[in-house]
């Protein structure tokens, strides 16, 4: 039902398209204007960045009008809404997306022609909005997108940080970090909204009072800080351009008053001191992907804009259910009120929804958890033991002393319970499902928290919901069997195919005879006609050429590294993880560079390895490997004897503008994980969409894009999920690997001597330590020989042009599964059970 609602809802306003309103000659004028009047400067003298500047103030205009219209419909309507809490929106650059969204691309594009200046040109003046690391902040930004496009009531909260994730630059093979201020010139897409700041309390002790009346105890929070949230408001426009819906970003400040009294005692210098203390809280992302600092600070930013969230939301349903007798009803509470907690990093709102409720509005406890876990739900985005939350409770006490104490009311209750009921006297049991653990520093468990205080926990692929639910929640679904779902990951087409590769989109569009596609991505099954279709074939084949060269001149821009837009560009871009393998890569890498030293005459298609991966700054081995990835590159880049046969590029910075024009250049896509280790990957769908073959495991959602896309058109190998279980439950030895097969042996030795570091031998040996004493603890040796297979057979493969092409067609045209729109309907169904709300 709600399924279809929404499908509709959709294609309804394709009609009332954006664009009919708005010529050339409008556009023209009003950029002009905006030159003149907002940007103060005038056509001779203006910079790019204000002619950038200008158009996005043109575009806005209209963005403005509909995001208002759209905040007052769901105001009128009192909608339930969903509130997407996320620490990461990797959002990108917003301008071509804006400009497809309200279908304006082309006039505007045409507009600025005529006033001499290239729209693509352009696009390249805004920085990205890199508030996040990778897949689970993307995630976020895909999501957004399609809660929009499906006139979705919907609110995205997360922080606006002063600094987004790292610049990378690479000096001589290594990575060094650099700040990366992306609103330093001003960003034309936020707005300020001082009108609904918040504040939020830290640190400080609790009060019991007793009262003599009812002898009841109250709790009283008396914190020794407070902070200020400012939102930021970033319009997200939806695909046809009618739902305008917000991502609110905190910005921390020190409150106004704070100060007086250090002022008046002549504390200027330590006012100031305590500001600046306010102000780090929403300073920077912590750039770890997959892995938890552990900082106070992280636990402070997570607080900070789940609290300021909460606070906003309740705000806002006060408004609208607040009794003539001034109280406020929370029936309505759980019916008009979503929220989806993107991994655990928002857990702490559950315990302070139950603080406001219980302590500042007066509800009793099962009154207000029976509102609460009907409120939450929780994703997981990964298995990876280092990644999953714990703070230790010596840290919550200093922080947050009443919500420690509102956790351990939680567990007794959930423990006395559920637990008891389910697992009657088994101490072992509940030690295991305690939301704390015991031992030398005690910690409480964010995971936990979440599967007890969501009424639905949900992983990314198939494969990854089944072990969240077999393997690491399996005693809390004998308790909530109910509670645990799948939802599949899905990307936009918007951005991943309509924005990025527009010459594929007018193919498509073209011969369908339509672009209905662009939201319902399944209609391209529609061209499984014309996989074997020579002309079709030439087009797309053509269109990819094209769109490698464009990459090379890129690439020669950015490395000075030339390559041949006839080559096999073969790419493998994500963060730089020993799960995600980029070592077994490079160690193929180096057995075929061996291979062709020692067969100079070796028949082989030229292969253009592309990597693009940022480490986390403290993960050494991660460092290490981009360091080998460059040295290796060096030396086999410049070596005459090959002909230019192999060459290996890393793209330095990998952000989402780069991915934009990485992606409709790939020829084949690696996604080479360990089996069991990555729980989606989303690159993958956007690589297989803009016509990439896969060249990968049976991971994450790898097993589902090759269901798609049949195991024929793709190259997938290696050990499964339960095979890796029953390697390592065997004793996995990778000695046996190095001793038994010879080219394992001849690339370990290789990164061991001083060939790719003259005269620094050993600078690259760490990384077969970690494969060989180190125990290889993801396998990559013991997957290497089926991966030089599948190697081969895409060789095979690529050598008969007619059948690449049908594959990589086909790849592409079967990706349907994995838009978004189709995830969020999922969430819808599934989670949320929300209405569409059109808005005129
Ligand atoms: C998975 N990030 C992908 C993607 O679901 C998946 C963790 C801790 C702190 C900061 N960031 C993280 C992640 O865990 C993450 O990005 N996970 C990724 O989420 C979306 O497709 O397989 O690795």
């Amino acid at each position: 039902m709600a399924n279809k609602k929404a499908a509709n809802a959709a294609s309804a306003s394709s009609f009332d398209s954006a664009s009919l309103n708005y010529t050339k000659e409008d556009f023209k004028a009003k950029i002009v204007h905006h030159l003149h009047s907002t940007l103060g400067t005038s056509e001779n003298k203006a910079t790019k960045q204000s002619w950038w500047k200008a158009t996005c103030a043109a575009v806005n205009e209209l963005v403005y009008e509909r995001l208002t219209q759209t905040q007052q419909t769901h105001a009128n309507k009192d909608t339930r809404a969903v509130h997407y809490l996320s620490a990461e929106f990797l959002m990108g650059r917003l301008t071509a997306n804006n400009l497809h969204n309200l279908h304006l691309f082309n006039v505007c594009s045409d507009a600025l022609k005529d006033l001499g200046i290239n729209l693509t040109d352009l696009c390249e003046e805004e920085p990205d909005m890199a508030l996040g690391n990778g897949g689970l902040g993307r995630l976020a930004a895909c999501f957004i997108d399609s809660l929009a496009t499906l006139n979705l009531p919907a609110l995205g909260y997360g922080i606006h940080y002063e600094n987004g994730l790292f610049r990378q630059e690479i000096h001589n093979g290594r990575q060094i970090e650099r700040p990366d201020s992306w609103r330093e010139y001003g960003n034309p897409w936020e707005i300020c909204r001082p009108e609904s700041i918040q504040e939020v309390a830290l640190g400080g002790y609790v009060e019991t009072i007793y009262s003599e009346k009812d002898g009841s105890l109250k709790k009283v929070w008396h914190p020794a800080q407070k902070i200020k949230g400012v939102p930021w408001d970033i319009p997200v426009v939806g695909y046809n351009g009618t739902t305008v819906n917000i991502l609110r970003l905190w910005e921390s400040k020190a409150p106004e008053s704070f100060d007086w009294d250090v002022f008046n005692a002549g504390g200027y210098v330590d006012a100031q001191a305590e500001k600046a203390r306010a102000e780090t809280i929403s300073k920077v992302l912590y750039p770890n992907d997959s892995t938890e600092a552990g900082k106070i600070l992280r636990l402070v930013q997570q607080y900070f804009f789940s609290a300021c969230s909460l606070k906003d939301i309740l705000r806002r349903y006060k408004r609208a259910h607040t009794l003539a007798s001034g109280k406020v009803d929370y029936s309505e509470f759980a019916n008009k009120i979503a929220v989806q907690l993107n991994d655990t990093h928002p857990t702490i709102a559950i315990p302070e929804l139950m603080r406001i409720f219980v302590d500042e509005e007066g509800l009793g406890w099962e009154e207000a958890w029976n509102i609460c876990y009907k409120v939450f739900s929780y994703t997981n985005h990964t298995l990876l033991p280092e990644a999953l939350e714990k703070w230790p409770v010596y840290i919550f006490e200093r922080v947050l002393p009443r919500h420690l104490e509102i956790i351990y009311e939680i567990n007794r209750r959930f423990l006395e319970g559920e637990c008891e009921r389910v697992f009657p006297g088994n101490d072992f049991i509940k030690a295991k499902l305690s939301l704390i653990e015991e031992g030398s520093t005690r910690m409480v468990r964010m995971g936990n928290l979440c599967v007890v205080g969501s009424h639905k926990v949900n992983g990314v692929a198939a494969i990854h919901s089944k072990l969240v639910k077999e393997d690491l929640f399996p005693e809390y679904a004998q308790i909530w069997n109910d509670k645990f779902c799948n939802v599949t990951n899905g990307v936009t087409p918007r951005r991943w195919m309509l924005s990025c590769n527009p010459e594929l989109a007018k193919l498509y569009t073209e011969t369908l005879g339509s672009d209905e596609w662009v939201t319902k991505l399944d209609k391209l099954k529609d061209l499984k006609k014309y996989a074997d279709n020579a002309d079709f074939q030439k087009k797309f084949m053509a269109i990819k050429h094209a769109n490698k060269v464009k990459l090379a001149t890129v690439i020669k821009a950015e490395t000075g590294i030339e390559v041949d837009p006839n080559a096999l560009f073969d790419i493998q871009i994500k963060r730089l993880h020993e799960y995600k393998r980029q070592q077994l890569n490079l160690l193929y890498i180096l057995a075929l560079y061996r291979r062709v030293l020692e067969n100079p005459d070796l028949e082989m298609t030229p292969h253009v390895f592309i990597f693009g991966s940022k480490a986390a700054p403290g993960y050494k081995m991660a460092k290490d490997i981009i360091y080998a990835i460059n040295k290796v590159g060096e030396r086999i880049n410049n070596d005459a004897r090959i002909k230019g046969k192999i060459k290996v590029v890393f793209m330095p910075n990998y952000r989402v503008s780069l991915a934009e024009k990485l992606i409709p250049a790939a020829d084949v896509s690696q996604q080479i994980s360990t089996a069991g280790y990555e729980a989606s990957g989303t690159g993958n769908m956007k690589l297989a969409m803009n016509g990439a073959i896969t060249l990968g495991t049976m991971d994450g959602a790898n097993i589902e894009i090759v269901e798609e896309a049949g195991e024929e058109n793709n190259a997938i190998f290696g050990l499964s999920v339960d095979e890796v279980k029953s390697v390592k439950a065997n004793g996995y030895n990778p000695w046996d690997y190095y001793n038994r097969d010879h080219e394992i042996k001849k690339a370990l030795d290789w990164l061991d001597s001083d060939y790719f570091t003259p005269g620094f031998p050993g600078e690259l040996a760490g990384i077969k330590r970690a494969l060989l004493e180190g125990g290889d603890t993801y396998l990559a040796l013991a997957d290497f020989r089926s991966y030089s297979d599948a190697h081969a057979r895409l060789e095979k493969m690529y050598a008969n042009k007619k059948g690449w092409a049908k594959s990589a067609i086909l790849n592409s045209i079967t990706m349907g599964k994995f838009n978004s729109d189709r995830s969020i309907q999922d969430y819808v169904d599934q989670v949320w059970s929300l209405e569409t709300c059109l808005v005129k």
